[in-house]
């Protein structure tokens, strides 16, 4: 639509990198895997990709510990590889986000060790050290993945803690220090003069931690820790520095609060985050009620501030959807037309177009400190028997549930498969305005059923979802015709006032 910015159109797809394609055969997937496999992603019909971190790192967070914010890392290939993936993706018309990892780098970026290396150090203040001793951590804070870990470690040499809301080897950068501020703009340009589309922000929220670092009622979720008002002035700069550029440069902020409300402030007043992650719909079980206040939530907090939503059902942290609603693949395929047909715009993850269920990684097998390894399995690309992985190595993670037939190349050739569908809802999007940028209305619907309504002038759809395995009469009034069905059932064809257990439809007039 002329006027709106392109990335409330868009549908981003999320690649995990060390999981999509591996180019050389060493197991873990690359940046040059990515470039070669983009006809897979402009074939489904995506507009954007967010690729999580390939940065120069030691990996202790898989990338989330980054040592070089200007540097790819070895294991993932080169600025040239990167620039030629920016080229081809922007060719065939997909824009291209990175990961922005501000909250915290690597204990071994130079920043740090320099920091670290004694109190007077020019850059001892980049970083959060606080005066004690070491039998007693500054307060009761609690570092993310181990759930009982102090979010601080001692450092023996000079006699200081410092704070990490993660791994050790993830120390927090001091965001009041105007020279850490400075340093990080020039990190963002590097990626903005490359051509990059944007950036998705890790854990935006939580950069300026609260003063005097007080005790906190939960002290590992606690909000209190941060969510400072000195964040959203960060973020406002970020604002500037994006909107400086030409083309609509979009920051979707990782706003780890599960409290819609909070996730609104942080698009401030159309001056902070371009989009935020809201991730309560994503916690949420599958069930009519819960999903019904989840939206909401969100229309009664966004749309007074004109900010524009977000829906996610999967990423590298959270077991994918499907296994996190039983396992079921009907089930799986309604919750797609659900997040592709809400108002706002969706982020898709790498392989739930697949219809993946989580890996089975047995004990031995287990590499991640937050324990989410299992949907990080690789993708599968095909029907042999390393499924276009190389054969010099294992892949670093074992393939999800049955990757024989779950894979591209036997889904690309049944029109029957989940990635039909998903191909299908792309391209419904596509054919309207109203499902890309439309009004949201709820329609009178019997439990268990959500319907709504999306408006754009002249063009309307109807989507329907079924939360129970029972059938369920649903009219809408006048005469429907059934754009796309979850199953497939009846597309094309008058709708019938009723829909199937587990099914969810798109109805568009006749
Ligand atoms: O996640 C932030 C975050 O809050 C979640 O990691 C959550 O705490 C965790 O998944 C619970 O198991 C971001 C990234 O998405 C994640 O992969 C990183 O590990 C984390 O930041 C640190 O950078």
């Amino acid at each position: 639509m002329p006027g709106e910015p392109w990335w409330k159109s868009a549908v981003v797809y999320q690649i995990y990198p060390r999981s999509f394609a591996d180019s050389d055969g060493d197991g873990v997937g690359d940046l040059e895997g990515i470039r070669r496999h983009l006809d897979h992603l402009e074939w489904l019909g995506v507009d954007a990709v967010w690729i999580s971190p390939f940065f120069r790192s030691p990996m202790a967070d898989f990338g989330y510990d980054v040592a070089d914010y200007c540097g790819v890392d070895p294991l993932f290939g080169t600025l040239e590889d990167f620039g030629r993936l920016v080229e081809e993706a922007h060719e065939r018309g997909l824009r291209v986000l990175v990961d922005w990892v501000p909250n915290h780098s690597s204990d071994r970026h130079p920043w740090f060790v320099e920091s670290r290396s004694s109190r007077d150090s020019p850059k001892r203040d980049w970083y959060l050290w606080v005066d004690g001793t070491a039998d007693q951590p500054p307060n009761n804070w609690k570092a993310a993945f181990s759930q009982t870990e102090p979010a601080w470690t001692w450092d023996d040499a000079t006699g200081q803690w410092y704070l990490h809301l993660f791994l050790p080897q993830q120390p927090d950068l001091n965001w009041r220090n105007p020279d850490v501020v400075g340093a990080m703009h020039e990190t963002l340009r590097f990626w903005l003069d490359r051509g990059v589309d944007g950036f998705r922000m890790d854990v935006i929220h939580a950069l300026v931690k609260k003063e005097g670092y007080p005790d906190v009622d939960d002290p590992w979720l606690s909000t209190d820790r941060f969510d400072e008002p000195a964040t959203h002035e960060r973020i406002r700069a970020f604002r500037r520095l994006l909107d400086g550029y030409p083309g609509d440069r979009v920051s979707v902020g990782e706003v780890f609060i599960l409290s819609t409300a909070k996730v609104a402030e942080y698009y401030g007043d159309n001056d902070e985050l371009h989009l935020a992650f809201n991730f309560p719909p994503l916690f949420a079980p599958w069930d009519t009620a819960k999903w019904r206040t989840r939206i909401d939530r969100v229309v009664e907090e966004f749309d007074p501030r004109g900010a524009w939503p977000t829906w996610v059902l999967s990423n590298h942290d959270n077991p994918r959807h499907r296994t996190r609603y039983g396992g079921s693949e009907a089930t799986a395929r309604a919750a797609a037309v659900l997040l592709l047909t809400l108002r706002g715009t969706p982020f898709l993850y790498q392989g739930e177009e697949l219809g993946l269920l989580d890996a089975d990684v047995p004990p031995d097998r287990r590499v991640d400190p937050g324990g989410r390894d299992g949907s990080r399995a690789p993708i599968p690309w095909d029907v042999s028997p390393t499924h276009g992985w190389g054969d010099r190595a294992e892949p670093w993670l074992p393939f999800p549930p049955e990757a024989d037939v779950r894979n591209v190349e036997a889904e690309r050739a049944d029109p029957t498969s989940v990635l039909h569908l998903y191909r299908r809802l792309l391209a419904a999007r596509h054919d309207s305005d109203a499902l890309r940028l439309g009004t949201w209305q709820q329609l009178p619907s019997p439990d268990g059923v959500l319907a709504y309504e999306r408006v754009l002038d002249d063009d309307r759809r109807v989507v329907i979802v079924n939360f129970t395995d029972a059938d369920r009469t649903v009219s809408v009034g006048g005469d429907w015709t059934v754009d796309v069905a979850s199953d497939g059932a009846g597309e094309g064809g008058r709708y019938a006032g009723a829909v199937a257990g587990d099914q969810a439809v798109v109805l568009r007039p006749p």
